[in-house]
């Protein structure tokens, strides 16, 4: 990847994080805005000189803001013990697929990596965690529906690595199953695929996967990821996929986490329930 491309696929990897932000983070979204309305529909008062400068979207979100000043301050009293969240309350997750990969968290979409196929990046997001947590993924190799190849006769080998902050990573504990397989038996100079439709809610909390296999954990030798997976912190996490690297080309991914394996004894302080139905339409499936 040339320094011009990689700094789109950076942008782009920005946009995108502050994008799910508000797409996928209902919670948070509804708060901003609603603080928002209040905002607009008071009359204009002076600038508190506490509040930290106004944030630039592009930026990100900030980090660690911990309740202790600027919007965060705005919170309201506790009740019961639970407050509305602030990016204090936030992990960050990496992920990077060969070549694609979308994600819902408690059925929630959270993540769409905003580069189809080429090149290859790391998707960036903070999310909310709830516990328990069910992250389900859909990843997809660059392959042709028709034939499962690629550039023309290629076989192209695909994985999936994801790594959260609160000590979650991609391991042979997850479910994994493919359904888009292709070329079949590897011949590609008459290529046939075998497709099975996506089983509806397959990214739900309820959905059941106890048929599904184990993922298969790859080397990353064998992965040959690109220089963004270098520039992120993938450290303890594994590449996975199923068994079949080449020839698995659309495979669905699923993980129940109970508790944060970094502070499993934390208690919730916040919730993401907001005050009016946010849920709407779910854009992919
Ligand atoms: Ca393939
Ligand atoms: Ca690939």
């Amino acid at each position: 990847m040339d320094a011009k491309h990689g700094q789109q696929a950076r942008w782009m990897v920005g946009a995108c994080a502050a994008s799910f932000l508000l797409l996928g983070a209902g919670s948070i979204a509804f708060g901003t805005e609603q603080q928002g309305q209040q905002e607009q529909s008071q009359p204009a008062k002076p600038q508190n000189p506490q509040q930290g400068p106004q944030q630039n979207p592009q930026q990100g979100p900030r980090r660690g803001g911990g309740g202790g000043g600027g919007r965060g301050s705005a919170r309201k009293p506790p009740q019961d013990g639970i407050v509305k969240p602030d990016m204090s309350d936030t992990i960050r997750v990496a992920g990077y697929a060969d070549n694609w990969f979308a994600m819902y968290i408690n059925g929630k979409l959270v993540a769409v990596d905003s580069i189809d196929f080429l090149p290859h990046n790391v998707v960036a997001i903070d999310i909310l965690p709830e516990y328990p947590m069910t992250i389900a993924v859909i990843a997809k190799d660059n392959a042709d529906p028709k034939t499962g190849c690629e550039y023309g006769r290629s076989i192209g080998d695909a994985g999936l690595i994801l790594k959260f902050a609160d000590g979650t990573v991609t391991d042979a504990s997850w479910k994994a199953k493919c359904f888009f397989h292709g070329p079949i038996d590897g011949k590609t100079d008459d290529p046939k695929v075998r497709t099975e439709e996506l089983p509806a809610n397959w990214f739900t909390v309820d959905f059941d996967d106890s048929s599904w296999a184990n993922a298969t954990e790859w080397p990353e030798e064998r992965i040959q990821p690109k220089q963004p997976y270098f520039e992120h912190d993938f450290k303890g996490a594994k590449w996975i996929w199923t068994g079949d690297l080449d020839l698995d080309n659309t495979v669905l991914f699923r993980k129940k986490v109970e508790k944060p394996s970094l502070n499993p004894d934390a208690k919730r302080r916040w919730t993401t329930k907001p005050d009016i139905d946010t849920s709407g339409p779910t854009p992919v499936k």
